[in-house]
């Protein structure tokens, strides 16, 4: 992305209650649940004959293993050598795959837009619920008290006004947590928030930040988007919006999808670059952050453009295989469009659109896959 973002005169969205729910040491709970003299061991659920081959990875384990620096995806062999002693347990994926189902309709059973994100984890809309964040914290409430009562499973729960803080709250406070963020609480909340704890900032990013002495949030908030975007690329204006809870807030119910995009109607001066190019920036970054929070990949990308004249045409570009690559649908955006940017008609409208829309999950291997 440009350095020329405009954030500032974004538009508010309404006031949206999103709550993130996500199960605690999901496989490892399931395996507690079962065999309860296993409660305060440090548990791993993985390959069971890896004390002997030293092979496999750690699904996960319980929060007593995670003292000892031991993490899911990490070797079995590298959380032996941290805590010899744990108790390895294997997978019983089918139960985990029908707890999950159960859990997953129980939490379809609120009836409100609802994203189930993974195995464990459900994205809830509870806006048409309920009028405050006590009556949100309420229905949290609520359904820890039903699924421990019907599964025996805790969970964590965050309530934020967008998908991301809901995601970044559920993980603030485990296990058993309710973590609610107000709007008025950002971006303080982030205060004393390690970046890393941040989604889509991986391991070689935060090692880099670490090496310049940037290891919280404390010292990000309040920069600029310019500053963040030297930091962290096209991500920085992500990151800007996310501190102040202006990323996505929607869950999108319809599961068939056609077609992403956003236009604006405007009087244009003829050949006015910069003023296009702003317009361009901010309904991209709308588009796209829409194709990112529901995870989709697209194929094609259009642009509109509309004349004082009232001529409009379509653009359209499609790509070998679906992307979610930021800088190549920018890039692609910029160079269907640039030509007309100067028409001495000057423009009247402009609209971004990503369609052949493939969602991630259907083509990686999802947990849920793994699980069949
Ligand atoms: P998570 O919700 O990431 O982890 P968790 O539920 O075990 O622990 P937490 O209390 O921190 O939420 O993942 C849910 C389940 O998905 C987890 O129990 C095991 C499985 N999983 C894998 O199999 N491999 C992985 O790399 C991860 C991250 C999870
Ligand atoms: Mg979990």
């Amino acid at each position: 992305m440009t350095g020329n973002v405009q954030v500032s005169d974004e538009v508010q969205e309404d006031l949206h209650f999103i709550m993130h729910v996500d199960l605690d040491m999901f496989f490892a709970a399931v395996e507690l649940r079962k065999n309860p003299t296993l409660m305060g061991e440090p548990v791993i659920v993985g390959n069971p004959n890896a004390r002997i081959t030293g092979k496999g990875v750690v699904l996960t384990c319980t929060y007593e293993a995670r003292k000892f620096g031991i993490s899911s995806g990490m070797s079995m062999f590298e959380a032996l050598k941290r805590c010899p002693q744990a108790i390895i347990v294997p997978p019983s994926k089918k139960e985990y795959y029908e707890t999950s189902k159960r859990v997953m309709n129980y939490l379809r059973g609120y009836r409100v837009p609802i994203r189930v994100a993974s195995v464990d984890e459900a994205y809830m809309d509870i806006t048409s619920l309920v009028t405050s964040w006590e009556e949100a914290y309420e229905i949290a409430w609520n359904i820890q008290e039903e699924l421990f009562a019907n599964e025996r499973l805790t969970c964590s729960i965050g309530i934020a006004p967008t998908l991301r803080l809901a995601k970044i709250a559920s993980d603030y406070d485990k296990p058993k947590g309710i973590t609610i963020v107000r709007p008025e609480d950002l971006p303080e909340f982030f205060v004393g928030l390690q970046i890393s704890k941040i989604p889509g900032i991986g391991r070689a990013t935060t090692e880099k930040l670490a090496k310049q002495g940037i290891t919280h949030c404390d010292q990000l908030i309040h920069l600029s988007i310019a500053d963040l975007q030297v930091l962290f690329g096209s991500f920085g204006s992500y990151l800007y919006r996310l501190f102040r809870g202006r990323t996505g807030n929607i869950i999108e119910t319809k599961q068939e999808r056609k077609s992403i995009s956003h236009e604006s109607t405007f009087y244009g001066k003829p050949k006015d670059l910069e003023r296009y190019t702003k317009i361009i920036d901010r309904l991209f970054q709308r588009t796209y952050d829409v194709l990112k929070d529901e995870k989709w990949l697209t194929k094609t990308v259009t642009v509109k453009i509309r004349f004082s004249d009232y001529k409009t045409l379509t653009k359209s570009y499609s790509f070998p295989g679906p992307t979610d690559n930021e800088k190549r649908l920018y890039e692609k955006v910029i160079e269907l469009s640039s030509e007309y940017l100067d028409d001495y008609r000057g423009l009247r409208l402009i609209g971004i659109g990503f369609s052949n829309l493939v969602k991630i999950d259907g083509i990686q291997t999802s947990l849920l896959d793994f699980l069949k």
